[in-house]
């Protein structure tokens, strides 16, 4: 009696585990696309990766795809070749972002849903002006004075091929919404979860070394096409930092009821909500120099002297006609 007792206690609480554990990570009816996936090991045949392209500095090693090494003016990126004909997902990115800086670094790291795969631009190594969903993570603030948000900072953008990805302004005008995550020289593993159902774009984070997923920001209203590409790029300028990918999970999300099939083949990336305007402040100006300082208050005290003077002449003419008009 006292056996059966405690191994059904165990049982119970291996049947706990199992479940939390299954709860935790994603919904049982949800299941992996390896042909969207990449974990380790990487090197399955030979030198390839198989369904990933990779272009500029990337380099792999048993346990990470690094995208820039923590060096100057370095761009990587790693593509899937398979389109997504998936229409609800969960995308779930391991990664790690590291370096020698502690003030100075940059300049981030870039998670795609896009039209053209392996296009190197300028959008963290990546194309602007791209079709599709860019989620940023942005570790070098390149605005100058007030913002609205420290770094490094998770944003995303969905994209039509009309908008152009301002980095002196760190897109924040072209965002559909975005948080704060230290996600940067952390000891433990960094994750980050990009969820698009019905819909519905949640990002979310497990940066804080708890097992959990801290939800960054939701967006409704986010059209996104099927027949586009998941990809990763990286860039370094004159500031540097370690981009790596250690592993990227495709769920596909089982949506129940559905309404009837709508083709998403054909459609244009579109968001219903944009963030809030910001306030386009534009940088200090440069201070001024001596001499036009001076030049300015000559000009001033010139303007004052001259309206005193002509205040006086109106002041003495209006006296000497009511003088006239009073006789
Ligand atoms: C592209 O997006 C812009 C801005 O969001 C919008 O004004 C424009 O109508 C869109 N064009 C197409 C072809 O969807
Ligand atoms: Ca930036």
């Amino acid at each position: 009696m006292k056996m059966k007792l405690e191994v059904s206690f165990a049982s119970l609480t291996f049947y706990c585990v199992l479940l939390s554990c299954v709860f935790a990570a994603w919904n049982t009816k949800d299941y992996l696309k390896r042909e969207h996936s990449v974990v380790k090991p990487y090197q399955a045949s030979g030198i390839s990766i198989p369904f990933w392209d990779f272009t500029g500095s990337v380099m792999i090693t048993n346990s990470h795809i690094r995208l820039t090494p923590d060096l100057q003016s370095k761009t990587g990126a790693i593509w899937n070749n398979v389109p997504c004909m998936v229409k609800n997902w969960e995308l779930q990115v391991h990664f790690k972002i590291y370096g020698k800086g502690k003030d100075l670094y940059g300049d981030g790291m870039a998670i795609w849903y896009a039209k053209q795969p392996l296009t190197p631009g300028t959008v963290f190594g990546s194309m602007d002006y791209f079709h599709g969903l860019g989620i940023f993570l942005d570790t070098y603030a390149n605005q100058n004075g007030p913002h609205n948000h420290g770094h490094p900072y998770i944003s995303a953008t969905v994209n039509n091929g009309t908008l152009h990805y301002d980095h002196d302004r760190d897109g924040t005008h072209t965002e559909l919404a975005g948080c704060e995550a230290k996600f940067r020289n952390l000891d433990h593993d960094t994750h980050l979860s990009i969820r698009y159902e019905r819909d519905v774009l949640t990002v979310s984070t497990d940066i804080e070394g708890k097992n959990a997923w801290q939800e960054c920001f939701t967006v409704k209203g986010v059209r996104l096409p099927t027949g586009y590409y998941f990809g990763a790029s990286a860039t370094t300028g004159e500031l540097s930092d370690n981009h790596d990918i250690i592993s990227i999970r495709l769920y596909e999300l089982e949506v129940p009821d559905e309404k009837e099939e709508e083709d998403r083949s054909k459609i244009a990336p579109a968001a219903a909500f944009f963030a809030p305007p910001r306030d386009h402040v534009d940088d200090p100006p440069p201070p001024m120099s001596g001499t036009k300082l001076f030049l300015i208050i000559v000009c001033a005290l010139l303007g004052v002297c001259v309206c005193v003077i002509g205040g006086v002449m109106v002041f003495q003419r209006s006296q000497d006609s009511s003088r006239k008009r009073l006789y």
